[in-house]
């Protein structure tokens, strides 16, 4: 596409959502000129193509497609078997699955699927045989009572959250934490790396259906065939959420060991974080678990987002594309080159450094918590998210960390050079930041003091930092 049209795309689109709605038209306009503005360090946050984007954009929004291609539950889905089956295709060639289910629409919804799927594989249960054979009618009531017996309480084992997993790995809050019997692994408490030893150990006492690896908030790679040896030896199903590194994987620097495709049953990810796509999941696997899988809609989802398979389409064809594994390398080279800058700085950072997308510094180190943390950078200009660190004292909502990634500054072009101007201004506000008081003068994991002026001319420098980077450089909306 030429630049002239993506910026007359994105115009008219606008023009045409102004006349019905000009406040809607307003905050997507609005939208752009934030992030165009903002070091976006959301290590879960990326920019997606004009491509993909302009994809989504589209008819196939009013299309139920309930389903898998060829086999639906609604007539005329012609056009949207053509996308999902060139989106799974190109799942499929990218990632060297044998089979590849694209309609998920978040990376919850993939995990419900993935659960799902091997629940009913390996769960002994007739009636569910049953039901699954199309004799719901014969069903008893007793039937349904047993299945459900039988589907329930059974056990997973997952990263623990404040370790770096996911919550939908088992967090009690959770729905993964309720539907199962759960048990977490965390990480080493000197080291703050996963101890292979601690899971085999893990795994041999509980004994788990599933054993679950990946990681929101973890900066080390994981040794999938390890843990793949864990799972078997003790018959478990070994589950992969690679969400947050699917684009390392599909940029070929997680490989060997540590590219999940070979050595997991079942791989699960989101479309829109390393990997650049459209925001959505998807899951892949061998062809022993592809008919459950291929059940998730109806079964978990509702009906598939057909303008999303083809936007998923479009973004993993760009991700086949050579130069996609020069941007993977370079989000972590970023993320290297930013957590030195750090640690020279006196940062704490977890693990001591990083060696995929994400940096997790624990914040404590300046005297403040994770929400502190926080606020004090979004003032300055810097968008990152508070994070849990391993065995966190101040918990899930006030932390003790703030996590930060390169998928997004690495798409504008940042380099080394501008990791090392970044740390500089984190650090600044940091160690410029002092916790603040409530109203009753009682220390506050909230409240902050930050001179206005330090978080203006952080803001300043951070503006200067991406003007040689424009986003979207071909859009302008006037
Ligand atoms: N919310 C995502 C993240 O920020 O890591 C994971 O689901």
């Amino acid at each position: 596409m030429s630049r002239n049209a993506e910026s007359t795309a994105f115009r008219s689109a606008l023009e045409v959502v102004r006349g019905v709605e000009p406040r809607v038209a307003d905050a997507i306009a609005a939208e752009l000129a934030d992030q165009r503005e903002s070091l976006k360090l959301i290590a879960s946050e990326n920019y997606a193509s004009p491509a993909t984007l302009l994809a989504m954009g589209n008819w196939f929004s009013d299309k139920y497609a309930e389903g898998t291609v060829g086999r639906r539950f609604y007539a005329g889905c012609q056009n949207v078997d053509t996308v999902e089956a060139l989106a799974a295709e190109h799942a499929r060639e990218l990632f060297g699955a044998s089979h590849a289910y694209v309609q998920p629409h978040s990376g919850i919804d993939a995990n419900l699927v993935a659960f799902w799927a091997v629940l009913a594989d390996r769960v002994e249960s007739p009636a569910l045989r049953k039901a699954q054979a199309r004799q719901v009618n014969d069903l008893t009531e007793a039937d349904w009572f047993a299945l459900r017996r039988e589907l329930g309480n059974q056990r997973m084992l997952g990263m623990s959250l404040d370790a770096g997993g996911h919550l939908t790995h088992g967090f009690r809050p959770n729905i993964s934490g309720k539907m199962f019997d759960q048990r977490s692994y965390g990480t080493d408490p000197a080291t703050g790396l996963i101890d292979y030893d601690r899971v085999a150990e893990a795994a041999r006492e509980f004994k788990p259906l599933i054993l679950v690896a990946g990681y929101s908030a973890y900066p080390r790679k994981v040794n999938f065939r390890i843990m793949r040896e864990i799972a078997d030896s003790v018959g478990a199903t070994f589950m992969v959420d690679m969400a947050h590194f699917a684009g390392l994987v599909a940029g070929k620097v997680f490989t060997g060991d540590f590219d999940p495709v070979p050595h997991a049953h079942i791989v699960t990810t989101t479309t829109h974080k390393s990997l650049r796509g459209p925001r959505g999941g998807m899951v892949l696997c061998g062809p022993e678990l592809a008919d459950q899988v291929d059940r998730g809609c109806p079964m978990v989802l509702g009906g598939p987002l057909p303008h999303v398979m083809a936007a998923k389409a479009v973004a993993l064809a760009e991700a086949r594309r050579p130069d996609f594994a020069d941007y993977a390398q370079r989000i972590v080279d970023n993320a290297q080159a930013l957590a030195d800058g750090l640690l020279r700085r006196g940062a704490t950072l977890v693990t001591g450094g990083t060696d995929n997308h994400l940096v997790l510094i624990d914040v404590s180190g300046y005297g403040l918590t994770g929400r502190q943390a926080e606020q004090a950078l979004l003032d300055s200009g810097i968008v990152t998210n508070r994070n849990s660190v391993p065995q966190d004292p101040n918990g899930a909502w006030y932390t003790s960390g703030i996590r930060i990634g390169t998928p997004a500054l690495t798409t504008r072009g940042l380099g080394a050079t501008e990791m090392d101007a970044t740390a500089e201004l984190i650090h600044t506000v940091l160690s410029q930041t002092t916790p603040g008081t409530g109203p009753d003068g009682a220390p506050s994991k909230a409240k902050y003091v930050l001179d206005p002026a330090v978080a203006e001319s952080v803001g300043k420098q951070a503006a200067d930092l991406l003007t040689p980077f424009p986003l979207y450089p071909a859009v302008d909306l006037g």
